[in-house]
């Protein structure tokens, strides 16, 4: 399929267009940016970031996010990054399982994708996946991450809007927890909230949120995800939330982007610095396309 008939197929919601598209992003590099150059990012869909660690129930969550969004009548897509560490393997099976219900429905798209190859758990591939399914016909994109090392923060830089799902488990482990955390949340979850533990979880992150370091508000929402325990209220504060994103939200993260794509060419004198300082003057000009952006700054 070439890449007019995609971009063509993907203007028509045409499923197989879509896969298409993402195989060539998934297998051929440079192709997969063409395409991107010549999507229409002007409305594009909000990306949700879920990430917490390992066994917090984000899949869970996911699960019920995109279930009650769904019988709103939302199109919802959903990225699982499939992380290459080996504790985790047996847990996306039973996520695929878990998920399997919402398969059947033509308003869902659920695709688990390798962290392979990456430096710090989200691959270039994945930004690029992402961005693509923002530019078709779903509403809503939901990636979740497990919060290993270095991917929280990279989840925050690819997404609008993150969550950052806690348990009352983890009360000792999130005081050990990296400040990085609190400034990637835009919403906490304190997940598993049948369990003991939860109201100190939940007036912890209260505090911490509106500590010293973040004038920002970050509400912080208890759930049962199992029972569909709190998704009701999570669901408005993600919509509300993504109610002011537009195109390109972060000046950061795109510069970041541009910077990905561009080192995979040949470089010119161009760090970041400057990446964001060209973007500050130009991103919020109507019809801005990344991609077709950053052509000027490589030279081959
Ligand atoms: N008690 C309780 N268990 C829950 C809740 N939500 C999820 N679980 C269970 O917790 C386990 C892990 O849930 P997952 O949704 O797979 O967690 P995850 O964060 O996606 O796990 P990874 O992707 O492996 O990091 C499962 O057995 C769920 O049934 C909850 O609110 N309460
Ligand atoms: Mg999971």
């Amino acid at each position: 399929m070439e890449i007019k008939e995609i971009i063509s197929g993907i203007k028509l919601d045409n499923a197989r267009a879509l896969a298409k598209g993402l195989s060539l992003i998934e297998n051929n590099p440079e192709r997969g940016i063409e395409l991107l150059r010549n999507m229409d990012f002007s409305n594009r869909a909000p990306i949700i970031g879920i990430t917490g660690a390992p066994g917090s129930g984000k899949s869970t969550l996911v699960n019920a996010l995109a279930s009650l969004w769904l019988e709103k009548g939302h199109k919802v897509a959903v990225l699982a990054v499939d992380p290459s560490s080996p504790f985790n393997t047996g847990s996306i099976l039973g996520d695929r399982l878990r998920m399997s219900r919402l398969f059947l429905n033509d308003n869902i798209f659920i695709r688990s994708v390798s962290s392979r190859g990456s430096l710090g758990g989200l691959s270039q591939t994945m930004v690029e996946m992402a961005d693509f399914i923002s530019a078709t016909w779903f509403d809503y994109i939901i990636i979740e991450t497990v919060g290993v090392g270095q991917s929280e923060v990279e989840i925050a830089g690819l997404a609008d809007k993150t969550v950052v799902v806690t348990t009352p488990e983890g009360g000792d482990s999130i005081q050990a927890m990296k400040s990085g955390l609190m400034e990637i949340a835009d919403v906490f979850v304190v997940n598993k909230s049948d369990l003991k533990g939860s109201e100190k979880m939940v007036s912890y992150l209260n505090e911490m949120a509106h500590g010293r370091f973040n004038d920002r508000e970050v509400p912080v929402i208890p759930t049962i995800a199992n029972e569909f325990d709190g998704i009701n209220e999570l669901s408005e504060q993600i919509f509300s939330m993504t109610q002011t994103v537009n195109n390109g939200k972060s000046v950061i993260l795109n510069s970041r982007k541009a910077y990905e794509i561009i080192a995979q060419h040949r470089m010119q004198d161009v760090t970041t610095a400057k990446l964001l300082e060209d973007l500050k003057a130009e991103q919020n000009n109507k019809g801005f396309n990344l991609y077709v952006w950053l052509e000027k700054y490589i030279n081959d």
